[in-house]
């Protein structure tokens, strides 16, 4: 095969990865826990050719020299070696790479878990790679980490592991949940995940808390979700959020994602409670909020919480498929 189409959705984490272990494997100092979305698909094609590696994002060619170019071509290097231990001929081959992110960019949503695990899936086959799930999860966590988590369908635990074998994402039963995308503010953020965890690392005096803080909580969730105990899921989602942006303003100097605006939703949320609606928010690296809810209970809670958007409009958002082959 020297040509694949594979198509991925972000995913929104209700336990957050956040910080590493290994920086070359991106191996996580703690587990996490997801929902992946069935909206703003990326979609990607990679086609074997002898000319020099090359990048087409939402229609554009990218130069050679772009970081976004390197970074997919790094990618393709661990595709290529992979192929090369199973003594595949494609392993010398380069790829033409082209990728669609659907939706607004703009919409905040992590387009590099979807990039990766659309691109690690597109990839593996273009280059007659016949991975499994999990094989396929840990590869596409090379790219991104979080995107180990976007190979799998609606619910993903990831295995924070110690070794390349060990750190991956598997699917895990969880109750039906809605989420809620209350957009404040688009636009790329100031530090990037990547910069952002280094620092945490680096400065945040309750680093070590986190981490251990943040075992316990994946522990308490997995519990929740086998117990299918929507209120206890949603009450550890909210407090996990807080303390990774807890720990991350703790940084010296300070970094702190959320906008005046993401509290008010955070506020709008709790009043929700207090009137017996049940939603609970989280939010990433970034200032937009996600809010979680019971299927039944969203629309009613996006048309509470769409005077906080962007756009004046909440988006309902329900658990998608995993990262898969559209052709080949
Ligand atoms: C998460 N985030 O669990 C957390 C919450 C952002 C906040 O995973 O360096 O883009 O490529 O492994 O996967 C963002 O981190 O970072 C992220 P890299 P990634 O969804």
């Amino acid at each position: 095969m020297t040509q694949a189409t594979a198509r991925a959705y972000p995913n929104i984490a209700l336990v957050k990865y956040w910080g590493k272990a290994d920086e070359a494997l991106i191996i996580p100092v703690a587990g996490s826990m997801s929902m992946t979305l069935d909206d703003y698909a990326t979609t990607t094609t990679v086609r074997l050719d002898d000319a020099a590696d090359a990048l087409n994002l939402n229609g554009t060619e990218l130069d050679h020299t772009d970081s976004a170019t390197q970074r997919v071509g790094a990618f393709l290097d661990i595709v290529r070696g992979l192929a090369q231990e199973r003594g595949l001929d494609t392993a010398a081959a380069h790829a033409q790479v082209t990728t669609v992110n659907e939706g607004p960019t703009a919409a905040g949503m992590a387009s590099s878990a979807s990039g990766f695990a659309a691109l690690a899936q597109a990839a593996s086959a273009a280059y007659g790679l016949d991975l499994d799930t999990r094989d396929l999860s840990r590869l596409a966590r090379r790219g991104s980490g979080s995107a180990c988590r976007s190979v799998i369908n609606r619910f993903a635990v990831w295995h924070a592991g110690d070794s390349d074998e060990t750190s991956y994402a598997e699917e895990i039963a969880a109750p039906d949940l809605a989420m809620i995308a209350v957009t404040v503010a688009s636009g790329a953020k100031k530090v990037s995940s990547r910069a952002g965890m280094r620092a945490t690392a680096a400065t945040s005096p309750f680093y070590r808390a986190w981490i251990t803080t943040t075992e316990e909580s994946l522990n308490e969730m997995v519990r929740a979700c086998a117990d299918a105990d929507f209120t206890r899921i949603g009450e550890i989602t909210e407090a996990h959020a807080m303390r990774m942006h807890a720990v991350i303003n703790a940084c010296e100097p300070p970094i702190r994602y959320l906008a005046p605006a993401s509290y008010q939703v955070f506020d709008a949320v709790a009043e929700l409670r207090a009137n017996g609606v049940e939603a609970y928010a989280t939010a990433d690296a970034g200032p937009n909020v996600v809010v979680i809810s019971r299927p039944e209970d969203a629309e009613q809670i996006a048309g509470a919480l769409g005077q906080y958007a962007e756009n004046g409009e909440a988006k309902v958002l329900r658990p998608g498929p995993g990262a898969h082959v559209v052709n080949a």
